[in-house]
């Protein structure tokens, strides 16, 4: 049996970025001590900071509860139930449950009862992919409430496989604008919350092992929305790069952070301050329209209800079409 690097005890996971095996006590400290120095190399927050995490049921953001909590952070938890049939029932069950079980507060925000619609039924009313749909009405509601309770910063569970993707999406296609606001920290500004990523030096190898050794219930099935989410052909990409060469991608990601970042900086300095959408107040860059997520509220709320599988054979077609060149139409289905 394979041993701990720091202890000699059995190990229970090995490690090959750090060419290492690690037993439950030195695999938590290493997580540990990977947020400590995200938190504290990107100035993410003091220990007087309120935290509101945005908690999906996944393993990443139950384990960066779970951290921030462990370390001594004032953290409270954000569930928005997006509508998404079973999978959300069960993310609700089990997020639910892990702040019961350690008396955490959790504030939850269910699409469809407070705005009248659900992704499935927004995928359908825009014509789009729902994951478009879904990453706007997240982003709307983080920022809500964050300002409504009076939080500091909003922390999100985006690992270094999550970030090394995107970043290798936006080289791709030089990206310019997308890569000049890839960071680890979105400072507050125009009405807009404090934004950050402690898990940015932690892979999803490091956080599934961190919630078996932690006892952590997450949900294991990927959202069933996500077919065809581009992502995930980036990260098997990466990981191929990274199973030769161990290391790949946290010194791509990383290495940028440290020394391509800071020279693409003085671009979002530059950013025109938003005016506030006059149906939410939330601010806008619809120059005195409604915001866009008032724009899907009125348009998917005025749809009727779709069943999450009507979508799902939609996307899977688009997937389908993606990958095998067919020219894919948004009036189909
Ligand atoms: S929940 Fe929403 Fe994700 Fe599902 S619909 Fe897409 S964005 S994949 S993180
Ligand atoms: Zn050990
Ligand atoms: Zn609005």
């Amino acid at each position: 049996m394979s041993k701990c690097r720091s202890c000699g005890e059995p190990a229970v996971v090995d490690l090959p970025r750090h060419n290492a095996n690690f037993c439950s006590v030195h695999l938590q400290q290493l997580c540990t001590r990977q947020v400590e120095r995200a938190i504290s190399d990107h100035s993410m927050f003091a220990p007087e900071d309120r935290i509101l995490v945005a908690v999906s049921g996944g393993k990443d953001s139950l384990a960066l509860w779970d951290m921030l909590i462990e370390l001594g952070y004032r953290a409270d938890g954000l569930y928005i139930g997006l509508g998404i049939g079973e999978y959300s029932e069960e993310s609700h069950r089990i997020t639910a449950e892990f702040a019961d079980t350690r008396g955490l507060t959790l504030h939850t925000v269910d699409l469809r009862a407070e705005h009248g619609f659900d992704i499935p039924t927004a995928a359908r009313a825009t014509k789009r992919v729902p994951c478009s749909a879904c990453g706007l009405s997240k982003r709307h509601i983080f920022d809500r409430e964050t300002r409504r309770h009076g939080y500091d910063v909003l922390a999100t569970g985006h690992n270094l496989d999550d970030e090394a993707a995107v970043l290798l999406g936006n080289t791709i296609r030089w990206d310019v604008d997308y890569l000049s606001r890839q960071s680890p920290v979105l400072p507050e500004r125009h009405g807009f919350p404090r934004k950050v990523k402690p898990l940015i030096r932690l892979t999803e190898r490091e956080m599934a092992a961190w919630c078996v050794v932690r006892g952590i219930d997450y949900v294991v099935e990927e959202c069933p929305m996500a077919i065809g989410n581009r992502h995930a052909g980036l990260k098997e990409t990466l990981n191929a790069m990274d199973e030769r060469s161990p290391g790949t991608k946290a010194s791509f990601y990383l290495g940028f952070l440290d020394r391509m970042a800071p020279l693409l900086r003085e671009r979002t300095d530059a950013e025109a301050a938003p005016e506030a959408c006059p149906s939410c107040g939330s601010p806008s860059s619809s120059d005195g329209m409604p915001c866009s997520f008032c724009r899907l509220e009125e348009n998917a709320g005025s749809h009727e209800p779709v069943p999450v599988r009507m979508v799902l054979n939609r996307v899977a077609r688009r997937a389908f079409d993606a990958q095998w060149g067919e020219e894919s139409s948004d009036d189909r289905g």
